[in-house]
């Protein structure tokens, strides 16, 4: 689906961009005959964002591993790092992380599939060039004692990959967690208010996670943006003035390209 990813990048019009690891793997752990043009007019495309004052964020997953040793780097506007944080239009906290390392199937991946070609995440959030940010006014609480619960609570009942990377960003202060790897894309709140989301990848599913201009979440499939991408090209009018709430916000007309 790397046609696909292009399209949807060349697309979307954000003030962040997450990249929430294994992506570069599908280009450098394969033949180097395996590099197409689609590929370089990827990377083409993200440096040109970049360029245009998008903020890049990069979390290198384990399949391009190799790139954490650049961890803590800084290149214009793309920065390289473990886990990022991510403040929502209407104040949550997220904590973006590949989220291998919580992984405890990990280690017994046999090479091949380490090989295989991955290509996991993409996360976005677009957060208005206008847009304010605005924090929420949140009840003082007991951060302690509550997240020990939470903690014990997900270890006892849900000692999983999602369970367990949702408890720790809970236990450092988060409101939840953004994160790639395992393929499944969620968007999740749970009854005590933790959020869950995994961007999906762009082997199989083609998904995303947007924030719109409100702080509103939205997991969408290819399909959805797909859709999204020809209203807008054949309806000029919502390219110009773009209302809060309506996902047109963050698409725009590529007709012209
Ligand atoms: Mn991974």
């Amino acid at each position: 689906m790397v046609e696909e990813f292009r399209a949807f990048l060349e697309a979307v019009d954000c003030e962040s961009l997450y990249l929430v690891g294994d992506i570069v793997d599908l280009w450098v752990a394969v033949k180097a005959s395996k590099w197409r043009e689609v590929h370089t007019d990827v990377v083409q495309t993200l440096l040109e964002k970049s360029k245009q004052g998008t903020k890049i964020y990069f979390t290198p997953g384990n399949h391009d591993a190799f790139l954490r040793r650049l961890n803590g780097s800084q290149f214009g506007n793309i920065e390289i790092g473990h886990t990022f944080v991510h403040v929502t239009a209407d104040g949550l906290r997220l904590q973006v992380v590949h989220g291998d390392l919580f992984d405890k199937s990990v280690k017994y991946v046999p090479v091949a599939w380490l090989a295989a070609w991955a290509y996991e995440s993409v996360t976005v959030f677009n957060g208005w060039v206008n847009g304010r940010r605005v924090h929420r006014g949140k009840e003082p609480m007991d951060f302690s004692s509550v997240f020990k619960k939470r903690l014990k609570k997900y270890f006892s009942r849900k000692n999983d990959f999602e369970g367990t990377l949702l408890a720790q960003a809970l236990a450092n202060g988060y409101d939840g967690v953004v994160c790639g790897h395992i393929h499944r894309p969620t968007l999740q709140l749970d009854e005590e208010g933790g959020w869950y989301i995994n961007a999906g990848d762009w082997v199989e599913h083609g998904t995303a996670i947007v924030e719109g201009s409100s702080g509103r979440l939205e997991l969408l499939t290819w399909k959805e943006i797909e859709r999204l991408i020809s209203e807008c090209n054949t309806d000029p009018a919502s390219d110009a003035g773009p209302e809060p709430n309506q996902r047109e916000t963050w698409i725009r007309s590529t007709s012209n390209h």
